[in-house]
């Protein structure tokens, strides 16, 4: 393979075939392709997909739509994409975003820089020299001074350990590995397992089709009507005009959703005065009632109660049985401690004749068999068995490729307690690798664009910086990344969320030890530090010169 960019002194000199190797052609990996190829850099992308997407590629079921407004669901790189860009609705529907990342790719002419339907199996780095050797499954080899992940946070797809899974004669459907054509489920009978985000996106979708629905539930979730609508002309108008300030805006915020808390605690106020809060959020649809509640609600157990509450009263309402609304309502978390589902019409599912809800904490799933699930109940007939399961988590998708350094280090090992990073960016052992949206950053706590821009551009910051002072190897120490994620621990540790069983601490995944992974000190705090870094010459990384002398950024001249 030869490089791709004239300018690519560094890959000339070091017999690279790019500066970089991206794995992934999401959001981060696109955003990231862009960035490096406007900064003069070879970049190459591969993606197991066969075209763009990522997340939005792969998870096609009936109903998926984004939880973050469309106002900041883009990416700020190609300002005159979202000068002409059209979202229909408030949140947009998961086609939509599909067909906006494939515009910024064909816009910005990136597809031939991304080998598609193929899959990095390993991906080694030589430590002294920082240079890595990055293979496919299909037997291509390439080397690079940079190797960037951007795989996803939630690619990983799980299914869970069922007995008897093979001897099912019908169709069985991970909800993130949804036919690209579609499942006709008319007059069928169709299982459902998981109420996370997805299931309760798919749920109310595949009522309107299927004759019968049984929806297996270990966990009642408290979902948040999205009240999704059509965007009006005045808005869509908005975003085309003021897309960028919106955005700007959303980077200094917690979540990177234009959302405030609401100063003060929820115990502070009369009862009265906090309902008509709660309901003027809950009116209003989407993460308000959360990410817009009192400042306390994640970290008082008796003010998230008064929310908690709000929402179970909320289900009793909606649904009619008292049975089902009784098994249909949380009360073994605190809200807001899993990832919060938004729904369009959960709940109300469950009032059609052809809906079943079953608590399989109570009734536990024994096996799968050739017509169906059976539960310590009973059997489930069924044609389609949909596994709304989730994800390994924000590690998944990396410990997929075999990362590791020749000195026999190998990344899976490294983090098999816990992923220890360096802002959720980077790694110690592992020189000149970034991580897009990594354990130890806000990722998955946030709008993800919001986050997935401010590491790309910190990301090529560095590489400039990098190239401006003679830099060949960078790579975290090991204090500066204990530090961190000791750091990361701390300020979970103050949240309700660090004791919940969720995702976010793991515990969805068979093996993993129980940790909160991402960093919930806020997309504003978190870029304010990671800028902090950066302009102290990347403090906590060392940095060597290509002849391996220390790279001081003070005494190591420009190159250019
Ligand atoms: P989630 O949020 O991890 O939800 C998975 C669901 O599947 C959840 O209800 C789980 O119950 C359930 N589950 C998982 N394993 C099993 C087994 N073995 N048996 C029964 N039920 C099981 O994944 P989603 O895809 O919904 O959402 C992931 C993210 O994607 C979402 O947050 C958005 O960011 C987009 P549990 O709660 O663990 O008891």
């Amino acid at each position: 393979m030869s490089t791709s960019s004239p300018s690519n002194k560094d890959a000339q000199a070091h017999e690279v075939d790019y500066d970089a190797v991206i794995v992934g052609a999401g959001f981060g990996g696109l955003g990231m392709l862009h960035q490096l190829k406007d900064a003069g850099f070879s970049a190459h992308v591969f993606e197991t997909g066969d075209n763009v997407g990522g997340t939005w590629y792969w998870n096609r079921y009936p109903g998926i739509c984004c939880d973050s407004e469309s106002t900041v669901y883009s990416l700020a790189f190609d300002k005159a994409l979202l000068a002409e860009w059209e979202y229909t609705s408030r949140y947009p529907r998961g086609h939509e975003v599909l067909a906006y990342l494939n515009r910024f790719a064909d816009r910005n002419d990136l597809r031939k820089d991304i080998s598609f339907s193929t899959r990095v199996a390993s991906a080694t780095v030589d430590t002294d020299a920082g240079i890595w050797t990055i293979k496919t499954t299909d037997g291509e080899e390439v080397r690079c001074r940079y190797f960037v992940t951007a795989v996803g946070c939630l690619s990983a797809a799980q299914m869970p350990d069922i007995p008897g899974a093979h001897s099912f004669k019908g169709k069985q459907y991970h909800t993130a590995r949804w036919p690209h054509e579609g499942v006709d489920l008319t007059g069928l009978r169709v299982g459902v397992i998981g109420t996370g985000s997805s299931g309760i996106q798919v749920v109310p979708e595949l009522a309107k089709e299927a004759e019968r629905l049984v929806v297996f539930q270990r966990t009642a979730n408290y979902s948040i009507p999205s009240r999704n609508r059509p965007l009006t002309a005045e808005e869509i108008e908005n975003i085309k005009t003021n897309g960028v300030a919106l955005k700007e805006e959303a980077k200094h915020t917690q979540t990177g959703n234009l959302v405030w808390p609401r100063e003060g605690s929820a115990l502070d106020v009369e009862e009265s005065e906090r309902r008509a809060v709660y309901q003027e959020d809950w009116d209003h649809g989407g993460f308000k009632l959360l990410f817009g509640g009192y400042e306390d609600l994640v970290v008082n157990e008796d003010s998230n109660e008064t929310v908690a509450e709000f929402v179970r009263e909320r289900i009793r309402e909606v649904v009619e049985d008292p049975e089902v609304a009784e098994k249909l309502t949380p009360r073994d978390h605190a809200i807001g401690t899993k990832r919060p589902p938004l729904d369009q019409g959960y709940f109300e599912t469950f009032n059609r004749p052809n809906v079943e809800l079953v608590d399989i904490r109570s009734a536990p799933i024994e096996e799968i068999t050739e017509k169906g699930i059976r539960t310590s109940e009973g059997e489930y007939e069924l044609d389609v068995i949909v596994f709304a399961t989730g994800f390994d988590t924000m590690t998944g998708s990396l410990a997929k490729i075999d990362i590791h350094n020749s000195e026999g280090l190998r990344l899976a090992d490294k983090w098999a307690d816990h992923p220890i990073t360096y802002l959720g960016l980077s790694t110690a052992g592992f020189p000149n690798m970034f991580v897009i949206t990594g354990p130890g950053s806000p990722s998955v706590l946030s709008n993800m664009p919001t986050s997935i821009e401010q590491h790309i551009e910190w990301i090529r910051g560095c590489l400039e910086y990098a190239r401006d002072h003679g830099v060949a190897r960078i790579e975290p120490t090991r204090e500066a990344e204990e530090e961190w994620t000791e750091h990361v621990d701390e300020v979970a540790k103050e949240t309700l969320l660090a004791r919940t069983k969720s995702w976010y601490t793991g515990a969805n995944t068979p093996g993993k030890s129980f940790r909160f992974i991402p960093y919930i000190g806020g997309v504003g705090e978190y870029r304010k530090r990671c800028s902090e870094v950066a302009e102290k010459g990347y403090e906590g990384f060392e940095m060597q010169a290509g002849n391996g002398a220390n790279a001081d950024p003070a005494a190591v001249g420009s190159t250019e």
